[in-house]
């Protein structure tokens, strides 16, 4: 196919080379005016080996005012993203000076400001926003950088070391910082403003003393300290469990309300989204307070996870990100509940890498070929990266993966590597061959294993066959066997443990036999789902009942819930496709019934298998899907349990609601969830918990279950609750997400309305993310509405940030792209909201890559 000039190009992994130019000093200072920032750049050039190659510059949106080399003007070429010197010197000092316009900066990408403070996000190329640069990883730099501005903004912070600062004329001010670190553009970081300041300190356990300050806007201060003890414990974590420590003598969080992602591990200087920051019990949920403690882990960890051994390129994103999110979901495990954590992670790589890997974006953890990088800031790269690292901790055990972690620092401290670096680090310090094992890394798809078994009485022998496949899609090389890491336990039929163990399962069919078994086995397969794949094994629904009462895995029994509730479901939508009624076997409502009385689960656990399997898990476990009669079965199971249960429900809710610790309040929430949903109603148990809550936890189990419920009382609850947070951003998004939710025809006039809220605006990526992304993504049943009314009320949303943000605007279009099960008209009206994007004069090169994939499909 011949490519159009003007259609964006990408790049391959294939392609690497190292830079012609290094540059290993830059000092960077910087007058800040919002719409005219003076940035001055002085970098050592140094040519890398023998050529006579220009040095190409990257850089986006500036405006070059003046360009010399050793202090002698210099010619040079701009095009477009690119600036061009010829210069025959091996190693030269080069001065830019360049004028950029933070205020009118959209995009929050480079150095733009929030609620009128200078902050950056650089990551993954936005450095080149900010000056004229070799904006790619393998640079390492130390940087040195001054900062100019008015007295009114307070506090102005870089990385590393605060050196010098003082006073300037006119009521202006400057600071000087130093990084001792050498590190890739991504890393850098400013931020100037007037904000509050949360300060502490925290003893390293080489004995030194670390200043730990967390910034927050005016007013906010009261809502730092979880984010600051939760730093604590992420640092003597890390000494704790992995023998890391913190290397700087100042670490510095920022909290911004404009950010378009989580956060950012920049040197030294962390900025982060509000919603990762401020919590108190009153504005914010136990979950928030749980996001917020594995958000700063992560970004901690991130210190030598990322800055100080860093990516060659942004092909091995992975070799950062999956690691980082291993080691905080470890973090989040060992501080908290090991099976609620391992069930999130679970549910992330079920709903949506999965979706992400049948659809037109699936890529490797390790991507080959990139258009717009900030489109691989995904789940495959870093919520299935995460699972290879742990399929690796368990193929090595804890000792074997530490001294993997040991000598890759020790190799590679200071430098910019591949994830093969990594692996090998693996392999060479424990000696267990991962030469098959790689292939995770450049095979997209979710594998699929079949299970099949056969029990031979007389010998007391069973068997357990397996197969695996990838499937193949068109232009991909044939997909090879990889090795899978097989955890299972058999159990007897009265729940009994009989073997407990992890398969090596590396060939495309493989055999395992175990003797000595002499009673009928119930597998639990799978355990802990110790590789991410696609499972299928017919299961018996007693052999589900057994497993859920008993398996020694909590997740286990969590997965046979999610196993039997989802056999129901589809169950019922064969039915419904033939004209037959609706039916629910009793056994499965007893096994509901089980968990609701159950003394001996822990709170938080019974909560999850409560919840019961959303709509998109459900639609993640088939390839086509008539999405009315899934709607329609969904709905008939829970409420059917809800009301088979309704005593029991109530029952157990009246002695749960009272206990205060975050396990019982998320049971008390799901079971008030099944109240609403029940025959009965309760209305006046919603409005009893939402208005007596003595925290956001209650109010919000409240509200959101009278939603969820389609209540009668549920629009006095959600005025109620606008009446008492309009004024905190954070809370009004919750508000915002719940009516996204709302399952009526009329919740498009809704959402429109809501635009108009005072509280809401187009610029901000949270209440974007709260109500629109909330919609697309989650409310199932409208956004897929059969006329396509919500796929097009999406797409001119899309439409508007295209132009304003093409990084949130291509991430809210997932679910539009994400259409390859639905049935044949659905897609048709989704393909003609797709060529309107392909057709807008300036299609961004974020969305570009996103419909085109999805169009080919
Ligand atoms: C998490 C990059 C940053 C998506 C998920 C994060 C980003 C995007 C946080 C931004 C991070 N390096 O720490 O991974
Ligand atoms: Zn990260």
């Amino acid at each position: 196919m011949s490519q159009n000039v003007n259609q964006p190009a990408s790049k391959r992994l294939a392609d690497y080379r190292a830079p012609a130019f290094l540059i290993p000093e830059l000092s960077l200072s910087f007058r800040l005016v919002p719409t005219a920032t003076i940035v001055t750049a002085c970098s050592r050039v140094v040519r890398n080996g023998a050529h006579n190659e220009p040095l190409v510059l990257d850089g986006e949106d500036l405006e070059l005012l003046e360009a010399s080399i050793n202090g002698q003007s210099v010619a040079v070429q701009q095009q477009p993203g690119k600036l061009l010197l010829e210069t025959d010197l091996d190693e030269f000092e080069l001065t830019l000076v360049t004028r950029i316009n933070p205020q009118d900066n959209s995009t929050l990408e480079g150095l733009y400001m929030s609620d009128g403070a200078y902050c950056t996000q650089c990551e993954a190329e936005g450095f080149r926003r900010i000056t004229y640069f070799l904006d790619r990883p393998d640079v390492l730099a130390k940087y040195n950088v001054r900062i100019e501005a008015p007295v009114a903004f307070k506090y102005l912070l870089s990385n590393g070391n605060k050196v010098d600062s003082g006073e300037l004329e006119d009521g202006w001010h400057y600071a000087c910082w130093q990084d001792p670190f050498p590190k890739p553009s991504y890393l850098f970081a400013l931020v100037a403003g007037d904000m509050d300041l949360l300060e502490d300190s925290f003893c390293t356990v080489s004995g030194r003393n670390v200043k730990l300050q967390v910034f927050v806007d005016k007013g906010n201060l009261h809502k730092a300290h979880h984010a600051m003890a939760s730093l604590k414990k992420a640092m003597a974590w890390d000494e704790h469990r992995f023998g890391l420590e913190y290397d700087l003598d100042i670490y510095m969080i920022v909290a911004v309300d404009f950010f378009n992602m989580g956060a950012m591990e920049n040197k030294g200087l962390n900025i982060f989204n509000t919603k990762y920051v401020l919590a108190d019990e009153q504005s914010a949920t136990d979950d928030d307070f749980h996001g917020i403690e594995s958000v700063i882990g992560h970004e901690y960890f991130h210190n030598w996870t990322g800055d100080r051994v860093t990516c060659r390129d942004w092909f091995q994103l992975s070799l950062k990100e999956g690691l980082t999110v291993f080691r905080d979901q470890e973090f989040s495990s060992d501080v908290g509940s090991r099976p609620v954590n391992r069930i999130h992670a679970i549910k992330v790589i079920k709903n949506q890498q999965f979706a992400e890997d049948a659809g037109p974006m699936s890529h490797p953890i390790r991507p080959e070929e990139v258009i717009e990088m900030n489109n691989f800031y995904t789940v495959t790269v870093y919520n299935k990266g995460a699972e290879v690292i742990r399929m690796m901790h368990t193929l090595l055990g804890e000792e074997g993966f530490q001294a993997g972690m040991k000598l890759y620092f020790a190799r590679h401290d200071g430098q910019a590597v591949t994830c093969d670096d990594f692996v090998q680090a693996m392999q060479d310090a424990s000696g267990k061959d991962l030469t098959q094992f790689r292939r995770w890394y450049s095979q997209a798809g979710t594998p699929q294993v079949s299970v099949t078994d056969s029990f031979d009485t007389d010998a007391g022998i069973y068997r357990l066959q397996l197969t695996q496949n990838t499937p193949q899609r068109p232009g991909e090389p044939a997909k090879l066997p990889l090795h899978i890491p097989f955890s299972l336990e058999l159990l007897d039929c009265q729940g009994n443990t009989l073997l407990n163990e992890v398969l090596d399962f590396t060939e495309a069919e493989q055999a395992f036999e175990f003797t000595g078994i002499h009673t009928p086995v119930v597998p639990s397969l799978l355990q802990d789902f110790s590789a991410p794949v696609r499972l299928d094994y017919q299961f018996t629904v007693e052999q589900l009942l057994v497993l859920m009462a008993h398996a020694s895995s909590e997740v286990a029994r969590w997965e046979a819930s999610v196993t039997l509730f989802s056999q129901a479901v589809w169950k019922n939508v064969a039915r419904l496709q033939q004209q037959q009624g609706m039916v629910l076997d009793n056994r499965i409502i007893d096994g509901f019934r089980g968990v609701i009385l159950s003394d001996g689960l822990d709170h938080a656990l019974a909560a999850e298998i409560l919840k019961m399997p959303s709509v998109s898990t459900l639609m993640e476990q088939v390839s086509e899907v008539a999405l009315d009669a899934l709607l329609c079965a969904r709905d008939y199971v829970v409420d059917s349990i809800a009301t088979a249960c309704e005593e029991e429900v109530l029952a157990r809710y009246q002695v749960l609601h009272n206990i205060d610790d975050a396990g019982s309040r998320a049971f008390g929430n799901a079971l008030l969830t099944l109240l609403a949903r029940g025959a009965d109603g309760h209305e006046a148990l919603l409005e009893r918990q939402f208005y007596h809550a003595t925290n956001m936890t209650e109010a919000l189990g409240a509200l959101s279950a009278a939603v969820e419920g389609n209540s009668d009382c549920r629009d006095a609850l959600l005025a109620a609750f606008e009446q008492r947070w309009n004024k905190v951003p954070l809370v009004m998004d919750k508000w915002f997400s719940l009516q996204a939710n709302i399952n009526a025809p009329d919740v498009l006039q809704r959402l429109q309305q809501l635009q108009q809220h005072p509280a809401f605006s187009m610029g901000n990526p949270n209440r974007v993310r709260a109500l629109l992304g909330t919609f697309a993504a989650a409310n199932v049943a409208q956004f897929h509405r059969a006329d396509g009314a919500g796929y097009r009320f999406m797409t001119e949303i899309i439409k508007q940030l295209n132009s304003s943000n093409p990084q949130v605007a291509a991430r809210i279009i997932t679910p539009l792209i994400q259409f390859g099960k639905l049935d044949a008209q659905r897609q048709q009206q989704i393909r003609q909201c797709l060529q309107q994007l392909l057709a807008l004069p300036d299609l961004s090169r974020d969305l570009y890559e996103k419909v085109t994939k999805a169009l080919q499909a």
